[in-house]
């Protein structure tokens, strides 16, 4: 299981330092599930200094496909390494919604971020216009194609989707676990076609979309559910640890 948490465009550095000391104590020592928070690029080092020693792993909110040149404003998969990242949240719907990411866009910055051994976290989703159009499960499927075409996967440690759909996000609208766990089956089919059995079981699928203490346990019961990425209640503490604990 793995949970994380995506803090969006949310701390400075006071609130960052304060919300990632919290997260150390109320999280404590997780046992088996694995952990990441997700804080702003700019909050990056000083949340690494404080889960430095601790089984909480930093992650990134987006990087750009090229390593280094005349970006103005990006971040590269080189300068999210080189400050302690180990995984990078890629194509997430806000990101496709306001600022144009494409499909094809997503495919170049996962290859990119493999090759410096940044671990992936892919957003899919559907639109809630999707889901009434009966479109729910082509969407995904052209998504997850489309992100893991031509990415070879050697181990499923070094990639993790997360099935977020989109009308579920920041809304209060959570997916109920069965409508989480047919996406997730979907997914994991998808995946063991394309990686073969051993990897596909094992990759990790994450759900999305106003987890809340509430309703974490039943959806990390259902059997292709393996966590959670989290927006606003990561950003309580006490929330994101009740989570994390739902995960066990
Ligand atoms: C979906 C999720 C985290 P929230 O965007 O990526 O946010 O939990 O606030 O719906």
């Amino acid at each position: 299981m793995l949970v994380a948490g995506n803090w969006k465009m949310h701390t400075d550095r006071e609130e960052a330092i304060r919300l990632a000391e919290a997260v150390v104590a109320e999280v404590g020592d997780p046992g088996s599930v694995q952990v990441a928070v997700c804080p702003p690029f700019v909050n990056l080092e000083v949340v690494r200094q404080i889960i430095e020693g601790t089984p909480i792993r930093l992650g990134a909110q987006n990087m750009h496909y090229e390593e280094a040149g005349a970006y103005t404003g990006e971040v590269s998969a080189p300068m999210l390494k080189s400050v302690g990242c180990r995984y990078v949240i890629l194509g997430h719907s806000e990101r496709r919604q306001y600022f144009g990411e494409t499909d094809e866009g997503v495919n170049r910055k996962i290859k990119r971020a493999l090759q410096y051994e940044l671990i992936p976290i892919v957003c899919v989703g559907e639109t809630l216009e999707e889901r009434q159009a009966g479109q729910a499960a082509a969407v995904v499927e052209r998504q997850v194609r489309a992100a893991l075409d031509g990415v070879a996967l050697h181990s499923a440690e070094a990639l993790v989707i997360a099935y977020e759909p989109v009308w579920a996000i920041g809304t209060g609208h959570t997916a109920t676990p069965e409508q989480a766990q047919e996406m997730h089956a979907l997914i994991r089919r998808l995946l063991i076609d394309r990686y073969g059995e051993a990897i596909g079981r094992a990759l990790h699928i994450l759900y999305g979309g106003s987890v809340k203490p509430g309703n974490a346990a039943d959806l990390f019961a259902q059997p292709d559910v393996d966590g959670g990425l989290i927006g606003g209640a990561s950003l309580k503490a006490a929330d994101f640890a009740a989570i994390v604990r739902a995960a066990h």
